[in-house]
């Protein structure tokens, strides 16, 4: 999830993987994974490496009528303990959303929850923060009425938003960027202007890597100095190395096969 501070990531929610998940969506890394079985192993693996290093992670059981229920960062927005409930960009994930919902409401009770409505639609995956500098994509799930109910709620609480057009050829913002540090924003050459984050706040900057490890530059920096990377991208396994970061190297290759990175897999609230 990339809408939280480096400090702020203590507790995640996941959901397993359905045994339908051979028919989610795939149309940008992926061609749709094959091997159920080996998904649900490298899923059990991300969850481990989480428990293993101090996260509290939940699993909600999955739901078959939804393939691609997994991605339950794309299904809730939540901004230091606030909750946004966006309307999923693509029809077929939107009634993943309701237990994802009643969870989170459940657990952080008290906070006002707003909702989306009218023709606003968001995807979770499309938001990315730096700091306390926030990033959307508008993209084929995100749309421009969606990103003002998301700056509405961002400007409630004193952030700032940027939006970045992401290209035909990226699913979100968060498929092609991640924040392995709340001070370093990892992106694919090709795939954005190299100014397209606009000016950085100081010490903050972007490390540019090879377009061809695209799905590597989603990563999950842990408060604890490690980061989560996905197996099989040199260039970013170095990257985070040379900004003193401790990698965690997770096989995701089934999860890839969806378009589905780190990130998508869960939820910190
Ligand atoms: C989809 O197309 O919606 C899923 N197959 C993949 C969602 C990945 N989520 C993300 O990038 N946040």
């Amino acid at each position: 999830m990339a809408t939280v501070r480096l400090d702020q990531k203590s507790r995640a929610l996941t959901r397993a993987i359905p045994n339908t998940f051979d028919r989610a969506l795939a149309n940008f890394f992926g061609t749709g994974p094959t091997d159920i079985e080996l998904a649900k192993q490298q899923h059990r693996a991300y969850r481990q490496a989480m428990l293993d290093e101090g996260i509290e992670v939940t699993v909600l059981p999955s739901d078959a009528k939804h393939p691609d229920c997994t991605f339950v960062e794309d299904q809730a927005v939540v901004i230091d303990g606030h909750v946004l409930l966006p309307v999923p960009g693509h029809p077929s994930r939107v009634n993943e959303q309701p237990p994802i919902a009643e969870f989170i409401t459940r657990q952080l009770s008290g906070t006002k929850i707003c909702r989306m409505h009218g023709d606003a639609r968001m995807d979770g995956g499309d938001i990315l923060r730096l700091g306390d500098l926030f990033f959307v994509g508008r993209s084929s799930r995100t749309n421009d009425a969606g990103i003002e109910e998301l700056r509405d709620l961002l400007t409630h609480l004193g952030h700032k938003l940027r939006v970045i057009d992401i290209p035909d050829h990226a699913l979100h913002l968060t498929s092609i960027s991640s924040t392995p540090t709340d001070s370093v924003i990892l992106a694919p050459e090709g795939f954005l202007p190299k100014d397209a984050f606009g000016e950085l706040p100081d010490g903050c900057e972007v490390l540019w890597m090879p377009a061809e490890e695209v799905y590597g530059c989603n990563t999950i920096g842990l408060p604890n100095g490690k980061v989560l990377v996905a197996e099989g991208y040199p260039n970013v396994l170095q990257a985070v190395i040379d900004i003193g970061l401790e990698p965690i190297v997770l096989d995701m290759s089934q999860i890839r096969e969806a378009d589905g990175s780190l990130t998508c897999c869960s939820l910190f609230f």
